[in-house]
């Protein structure tokens, strides 16, 4: 874990990318619009059943996607890992799972494994492969995590489905944890070659045992792969600061700030609040001199490609690279 560690410090700068049925959506929903809420929060900010949002994986086709694109051009961006979300809260898996029949390549048309391909494309460039792994929430599931009323999220958003599953004391999150979320982390484990990091999110109604049994499962079947601070319960390698947070304690531990190029991380058609290169780099140089990562958001669009002004944001990296080096 020690060289993990010094590699994900030299790897300073990655890619974040959220990509999932609400990129569809890209923020309306049948007339309604989520103003200005996440776009991967959708289902959730207008409650939306799990039978209808199911229905845009009927029509999931991003016949655009490139997996080389992508990762070619992170890595143009001077960026050395990219994190992907495989599962987001929505409960669909951005990969083709044995366990469950809701994911991209049994459940859309495009029937592609996106994973998988970034995968390959991360070997050959170089660039190092983590995964987002939505291990706690589950909209999808009856057993999803649900902490009830009092943390009701911003904008008093439910944190866990109580629209299709409004009775809380049947929800049995510890068989949501073993049956699925275990089984799916060891799926990403095993069929995707080295994974460099695991980013788990949200540890809502997660017990200290747990996270250590997660954590225990990850280093049992890949002891390099790293673990950060959002598993829960402090079973982690290094820590993610909040959202969008850049401010570090100058410590000897291992941080990364998660942040967005807009104001969303999931695709918005109406979001065009996009920070400028300058912006973006003065936050890198700023994050650099803490010794934190950084870890840059892309949220792609319905199609599979980027939006203009992300394009157009990593290009401007990749002359700034050319220019001032590594
Ligand atoms: C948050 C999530 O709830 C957001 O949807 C997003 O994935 C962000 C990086 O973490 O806590």
């Amino acid at each position: 874990i020690q060289a993990a560690l010094e590699e994900f410090r030299r790897r300073r700068f990655g890619m974040f990318i959220h990509w999932g049925l609400y990129a569809a959506a890209g923020g309306h929903w049948r007339g309604q619009s989520i103003g200005d809420y996440i776009g991967e929060w959708l289902q959730a900010r207008l409650r939306i059943p799990n039978r209808d949002y199911a229905t845009l994986a009927d029509s999931f086709n991003p016949t655009g996607f490139s997996a080389d694109d992508w990762v070619r051009k992170a890595r143009d961006a001077g960026m050395h890992y990219i994190v992907f979300t495989a599962k987001h809260h929505d409960g669909f898996a951005m990969y083709h799972s044995a366990y469950s029949a809701f994911n991209i390549v049994d459940g859309t048309p495009f029937g592609r494994d996106p994973l998988a391909e970034l995968a390959a494309a991360c070997r050959k460039y170089d660039v190092k492969l983590g995964i987002y792994y939505s291990h706690a929430l589950d909209w999808s599931e009856p057993n999803g995590a649900d902490p009830g009323d009092s943390s009701k999220n911003l904008h008093g958003v439910s944190w866990g489905n109580d629209w299709d599953f409004p009775d809380r004391s049947r929800k049995d999150f510890a068989a949501y944890f073993r049956q699925k979320a275990l089984f799916q982390v060891r799926e990403l484990l095993t069929r995707y070659g080295d994974v460099f990091l695991l980013w788990f999110d949200c540890p809502l109604c997660v017990t200290p045992e747990q996270s250590r049994e997660l954590r225990d499962l990850v280093h049992g079947l890949q002891p390099s792969c790293l673990i950060n601070s959002r598993i829960g319960n402090q079973c982690c390698d290094y820590y993610s600061l909040g959202d969008n947070q850049l401010l570090v304690a100058k410590e000897k531990t291992a941080f990364e700030s998660p942040g967005t190029l807009n104001d969303t991380w999931g695709y918005k058609s109406d979001d065009h609040n996009w920070k400028t290169p300058r912006t973006i780099i003065g936050q890198l140089l700023a994050l650099a001199e803490n010794d934190c990562n950084y870890l840059l958001n892309v949220g792609p669009k319905p199609d599979g490609t980027f939006p203009a002004a992300t394009d157009a944001l990593l290009a401007a990296l990749h002359q700034w690279f050319q220019e001032n080096g590594d």
